[in-house]
C-alpha cells in the first residue's frame, strides 16, 4: 500500500505555541526565527514530519506576527489541512478571528488546538466560545502525548494529498 502524504499548516496568533507544537511532535523539526523581545519569533517557517502508520504528515508552522501575511499565504499553498493553535491564556482577538476565516474561505478541513491549557489563567471554555461549529481540543504543545494524539484524531478525518490520487 503506497503511504500517503499529508501537508499540514498551523496558524496562530504570535507567542500562541506553533513553534513549540512542531518541535514537541518532531524533536528534530527546523526552524528560522530572529531573536525578540522576551524571547525569539519565527520569522520564516517551521518545518516538522511526523509518521503516523502508514500516513506521513508534513507540518508546516506560520510566523504569527501579522506583517508576515505573504509568509502565511505562501506556507499555505497546496495545504491538506490546517491547525488553528490558539493561546487560551489570552483572549480570542480580531488577528485570530481573522485567521479562522481566511482558513474557512479556503475550504480547507481544520481544527482549533486550544493550547498551553497547562499554564495557570487558561480559559479554553472562553477561547472555545469563539469557535462555535468547529471541532476544538485543548492542548499543551509542550505535552507529546497530548498533542499527538489531537494530531492523529484531526489526520483521522481527512483524505490523503492529491498527488497520491493518481497512483
Ligand atoms: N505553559 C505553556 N507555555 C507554552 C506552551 N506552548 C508554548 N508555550 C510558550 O509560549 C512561548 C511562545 O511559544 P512559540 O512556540 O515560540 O510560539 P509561536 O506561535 O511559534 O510564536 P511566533 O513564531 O512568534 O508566532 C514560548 O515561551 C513557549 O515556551 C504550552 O502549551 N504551555
Ligand atoms: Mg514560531
Amino acid at each position: 500500500m503506497a503511504e500517503e502524504k499529508y501537508k499540514i499548516v498551523v496558524f496562530g496568533a504570535f507567542g500562541a505555541g506553533k513553534s513549540t507544537l512542531i518541535q514537541t511532535l518532531d524533536p528534530q523539526a527546523k526552524h528560522i526565527e530572529a531573536e525578540c523581545a522576551g524571547g525569539s519569533t519565527t520569522i520564516a517557517l517551521d518545518y516538522g514530519r511526523v509518521q503516523i502508520g502508514e500516513k506521513r504528515v508534513y507540518l508546516y508552522g506560520t510566523p504569527g506576527q501579522e506583517r508576515f501575511e505573504f509568509a502565511r499565504e505562501i506556507i499555505g499553498k497546496g495545504m491538506d489541512g490546517a491547525i488553528l493553535l490558539v493561546d487560551a491564556t489570552s483572549p480570542v482577538d480580531k488577528f485570530v478571528v481573522h485567521l479562522s476565516t481566511s482558513i474557512i474561505a479556503a475550504r480547507i478541513p481544520y481544527v482549533v488546538l486550544l493550547n498551553k491549557c497547562d499554564a495557570i489563567g487558561a480559559q479554553p471554555d472562553a477561547a472555545k466560545a469563539h469557535f462555535a461549529g468547529t471541532e476544538t481540543q485543548t492542548v499543551s504543545a509542550k505535552d507529546r502525548r497530548g498533542a499527538r494524539d489531537a494530531l492523529e484524531r484531526f489526520i483521522g478525518t481527512l483524505r490523503p494529498h492529491s498527488i497520491d490520487k493518481t497512483a
